[in-house]
């Protein structure tokens, strides 16, 4: 039985890390915690590219078109939305996870979702380095994984347009 698992080996590879400045306090620890992570995995510096964004909700429009160049092998994106700080929490966090997986899907390049979906700063503190790990370092992970899957496996059709 063939068991087809990947790695994340970044060596090879060009990323990029697209960072909402929403809650950069927050999403600073996020962009720091996938960069190193990329570094550790085997990507050149000069090979991990860093765009800011406004917020959270435009992380799926610039991750699409950085995919679309077909200059990147993976894209991470990092975000904190804070559900006490806005009434529109649900449409932010909902609109920005729905609108990376469609990134991934239409591009066939992975975008992996880092961003931090908290009732309140303490919680998003804990997720962006404290002690429930780094979201963004989970990203870029998962992010180099795929890449390393899609390598691996038969020739296939990812983007669906
Ligand atoms: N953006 C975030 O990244 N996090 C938030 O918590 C947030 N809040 O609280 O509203 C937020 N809003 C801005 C949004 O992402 C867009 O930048 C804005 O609506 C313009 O499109």
């Amino acid at each position: 039985m063939p068991v087809i698992e990947a790695v994340p080996d970044g060596s090879g590879r060009r990323v990029a890390v697209v960072v909402a400045r929403f809650n950069e306090l927050i999403t600073e620890r996020l962009r720091d915690g996938a960069v190193e992570t990329a570094r550790e995995a085997g990507v050149l510096e000069d090979r991990i590219d860093v765009v800011w964004v406004p917020g959270a909700f435009e992380l799926p429009m610039v991750a699409k078109h950085l995919a679309s160049s077909g200059d990147y092998d993976a894209i991470v994106c990092v975000g904190a939305v804070i559900r006490g700080e806005t009434p529109h929490f649900d449409f932010v966090a909902g609109e920005a996870a729905r609108g990376i997986l469609d990134a991934a899907l239409t591009t066939g390049v992975p975008v992996t979702f880092g961003v931090i979906t908290s009732d309140n700063v303490e919680q998003a503190r804990e997720r962006a380095g404290g002690s429930v790990g780094n979201k963004g370092r989970e990203a870029m992970l998962a992010a180099l994984e795929v890449a390393d899957l899609f390598a691996r496996l038969p020739a296939g059709v990812e983007a669906t347009a």
